[in-house]
Order: C-alpha cells, then sequence, then structure tokens
C-alpha cells in the first residue's frame, strides 16, 4: 500500500512537472521558459555528447545523468510555445504559430531521438551513444533551419 502511494506520488508530480500546456503569468515568461529550458537541455546534452565524442574525458555515470536530464528537460519547452508568445526577446520564427502541427511533429521527433540517446547512455558505452547522437543532433538542427530566426 506504501509502495502504491508512493508511485501515485510519483506519477502526480510527473504530470504537474511536465504539463502539455502551461499558463503563464505573461507571455515573456513563457518566452523565458522555453528559452532557459532549451538552454538546460543543450548543456546536458552536449555534455553528454562531448563524452561520446571524446572532446570531453568519458565518465559514464556523467554522461547517463546528462543524457537523462536532457530526455526530462526535452519535454519542457513546448508549453512555453502558446498562443500570444510570439514576441519579444525570441528568436522563435513567427512561422511556428502558422504551422503548430509541423512544428509539433518536429518538436516530438527530437524528444523520441532523445530518448534513444539517454537509452544509450544508459548502456555505460560511448559507442552506443555515438551511435544515437546524429539522429538527436539532426532534429535539432532541422528544427532551427526552419524555425529559428539568426
Ligand atoms: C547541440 C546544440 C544544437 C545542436 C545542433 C546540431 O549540441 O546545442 O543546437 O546540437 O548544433 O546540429
Amino acid at each position: 500500500m506504501k509502495k502504491l502511494a508512493s508511485l501515485a506520488i510519483a506519477v502526480a508530480t510527473l504530470v504537474v512537472a511536465v504539463p502539455a500546456s502551461a499558463q503563464f503569468a505573461k507571455p515573456d515568461d513563457a518566452v523565458k521558459y522555453r528559452k532557459n529550458a532549451f538552454f538546460v537541455m543543450q548543456q546536458n546534452f552536449g555534455r553528454a555528447a562531448g563524452m561520446a565524442q571524446g572532446k570531453i574525458p568519458f565518465d559514464a555515470k556523467v554522461a547517463a545523468e546528462s543524457a537523462a536530464v536532457a530526455e526530462f528537460v526535452s519535454k519542457l519547452p513546448w508549453a512555453g510555445f502558446g498562443d500570444g508568445t510570439d514576441k519579444g526577446d525570441t528568436k522563435a520564427d513567427p512561422k511556428i504559430w502558422a504551422e503548430k502541427a509541423k512544428f509539433n511533429e518536429m518538436a516530438e521527433k527530437m524528444q523520441a531521438e532523445m530518448t534513444k540517446f539517454a537509452a544509450a547512455a544508459k548502456t555505460g558505452s560511448a559507442d552506443n551513444m555515438k551511435a544515437a547522437l546524429g539522429a538527436v543532433g539532426g532534429t535539432c538542427k532541422a528544427c532551427h533551419d526552419a524555425y529559428k530566426k539568426d
């Protein structure tokens, strides 16, 4: 029973932590939210990727933890792309809001590839990580090319 209760709390926490959409006090908060989420993701993905590529000394534990954080955080930015958040201090192309289905599809593809990368990192093998790395980077780049202004 105790186990079930803690499982229920864990699931509830996850649902609260990863809203599909979210209310923000003002549009600028949503912009900051998604930018900060991307930054945390990039820092962790960059560290894990750098280790897989031998650019940073490989530490299996740190690599796996970093990839796991990147995977979790990859779910977060999207809540910050709600209606009315196309203005302000952002490089997000307004096309995003006109092409939401295509944007969401690209976002989902990135998350799926990040999940594979995190699973590879869990094996402790830099080679496994390297094999999954290109696909993640490809989804980052494809979306930046389509929707990130210089
Ligand atoms: C990264 C990062 C990106 C992508 C992209 C891949 O580590 O910060 O934006 O990979 O450079 O092409």
